[in-house]
């Protein structure tokens, strides 16, 4: 009898999976019977980009955390696919912080070609994943919202692909409940636009707070304020830009910092982070992990050591993307397809442990791209993923830093080389702070 695959999610994880299959079928393997489930209407996860917060038309939470302005965070040469190349989809070469619009067209242009959005079952929310030990199967079941209905099915592997940048971790501080002004976390930011002319405060110090403070800043809110936890970000900031020891308490519009310094804000965005969150799971299924390189409890980073039946996909920290979801996809792929072997318990447990320790070792955000990087190289020379230049990919996120630290404002003028066509980016038409239009259309312009 034919396999059942369930996959949850159809974002750039869980596309990733239904191409690996579909490439396998493609160079004439039986392969198991796939099917994915997904909440949205449409495919492409965080990057199908809704004006909506808080919860959707049929009162499911929304899972969008991206917004208006949103341009990659990091080149695009660091995330290519191996198989799809930026030239291939655009038929010429690009530059390379293409915006949200653009990195959307590109994600479903691969599957497309593919042709595989038959096996996805849209408008679907999975509401309860069990395993029977007796029968080694797992029971899905969803929720087919336009129906209105609840139905259950079996499984033989559950790939788990519903990402980690979705449900906020939001503090709260001293003083929240009557602050004179909007507090909304990054999840629920839309525009930047809503913040013209305003005083802004931003806790946290990490991609959202660097990238959202940059987008009010560069659609004109009269200054941004970020408080830290730990440490500063510390880049050469704008005049209007400042960096302040963590928030005690807010006193009307006034915000009070741990070294008695105020600022009076009108708003408030807690760039806080997100939390794993699978509320489909039961415990005995469920990974429960820091967001960290090294997940706990994941063999090669994507095999539940508790039942390896079980795999998640995207679920560590990301400085490699998508051809590092790929390569986790083929590599499961290939065990369900019995190609690779998954070893005892113990070796798996040791296996977390050993990247745990080695993540642990790490000195700085260089060696934490090297990490990466040479996890993404140990899946593929499993697979028939094809072999491309990773080092490449790393040298293209080393040479970001580097323009980072140069100019924050200016990073994304800069161009790098792919490594899958050899070719380099072209300089983008215009400088990112005055490119206020971020459409596809805008962005291809020659
Ligand atoms: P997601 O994209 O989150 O997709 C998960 C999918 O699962 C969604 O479609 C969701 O609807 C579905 N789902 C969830 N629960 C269920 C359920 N119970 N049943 C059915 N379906 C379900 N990466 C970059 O490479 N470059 C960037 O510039 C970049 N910018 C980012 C900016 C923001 C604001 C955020 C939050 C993330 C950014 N990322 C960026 C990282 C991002 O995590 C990845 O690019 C990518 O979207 C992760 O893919 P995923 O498929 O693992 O998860
Ligand atoms: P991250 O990268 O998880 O960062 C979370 C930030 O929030 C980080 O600076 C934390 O500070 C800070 N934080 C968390 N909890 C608190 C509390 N309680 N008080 C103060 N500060 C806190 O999340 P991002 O949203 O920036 O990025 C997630 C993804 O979105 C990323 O992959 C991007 O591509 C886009 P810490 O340093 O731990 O003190």
């Amino acid at each position: 009898m034919t396999k059942r695959v369930a996959v949850i999610g159809a974002g750039p994880s869980g596309l990733a999976q239904l191409r690996a299959f579909q490439s396998a079928a493609q160079n004439g393997a039986a392969i198991p019977e796939i099917v994915c489930f997904e909440t949205q209407d449409d495919w492409g996860g965080l990057w199908n980009y809704t004006w909506r917060t808080g919860v959707d038309e049929y009162g499911e939470p929304v899972h969008c955390s991206m917004y208006r302005y949103l341009w990659s965070n990091g080149p695009k040469e660091g995330l290519e696919f191996a198989d799809y190349s930026f030239e291939e989809h655009f038929g010429r070469q690009i530059a390379s912080y293409p915006p949200r619009a653009v990195l959307f067209d590109y994600i479903k242009g691969r599957v497309e070609k593919a042709n595989v959005r038959d096996w996805i079952r849209f408008r679907t929310p999975v509401r309860h994943v069990s395993y029977a030990p007796d029968t080694g199967m797992f029971t899905v079941t969803a929720h087919n919202l336009a129906d209105d209905r609840e139905y259950s099915e079996e499984f033989d592997h559950v790939v788990v692909a519903s990402g980690h940048f979705s449900t906020p971790n939001a503090p709260q501080f001293d003083g929240f409940p009557t602050f004179n002004g909007r507090i909304l976390h990054a999840h629920d930011f839309r525009d930047a636009l809503e913040f013209k002319d305003q005083d802004i405060l931003i806790i946290g110090t990490s991609y959202s707070a660097e990238d959202i403070g940059s987008q009010c800043w560069k659609y004109g809110c009269k200054s941004v304020t970020v408080s830290h936890r730990t440490a500063p970000m510390g880049y050469k900031w704008p005049d209007n830009w400042q960096e302040v020891p963590l928030l005690t308490k807010v006193e009307g519009n006034t915000a009070t910092f741990k070294d008695g310094t105020t600022k009076d804000v009108d708003s408030i965005i807690l760039c806080t982070g997100y939390q794993h969150h699978f509320p489909f799971l039961p415990d005995e299924l469920r990974l429960k992990t820091a967001n960290r390189l090294a997940t706990a409890d994941l063999y090669k980073g994507v095999v539940w050591v508790n039942n390896p039946k079980l795999m998640y996909l995207g679920m560590q920290d990301q400085w490699f993307t998508f051809n590092m979801f790929d390569g986790q996809a083929w590599y499961v792929r290939d065990i369900i397809m019995g190609r690779i072997d998954v070893p005892s318990k113990d070796v798996m447990a040791k296996d977390v442990e050993d990247r745990i320790a080695a993540e642990d070792a790490i000195a700085d955000d260089y060696g934490a791209i090297k990490y990466q990087g040479d996890y993404v190289k140990e899946l593929i020379e499993d697979t028939d993923y094809p072999s491309f230049d990773l080092d490449g990919a790393c040298e293209a996120f080393y040479q970001w830093k580097k323009h980072k630290k140069q100019d924050i404002m200016t990073f994304r003028n800069n161009s790098y080389k792919s490594v899958i066509t050899g070719t380099m980016a072209p300089i983008h038409h215009t400088p990112w702070k005055d490119a206020l239009d971020d459409s596809l259309e805008s962005y291809l312009q020659n």
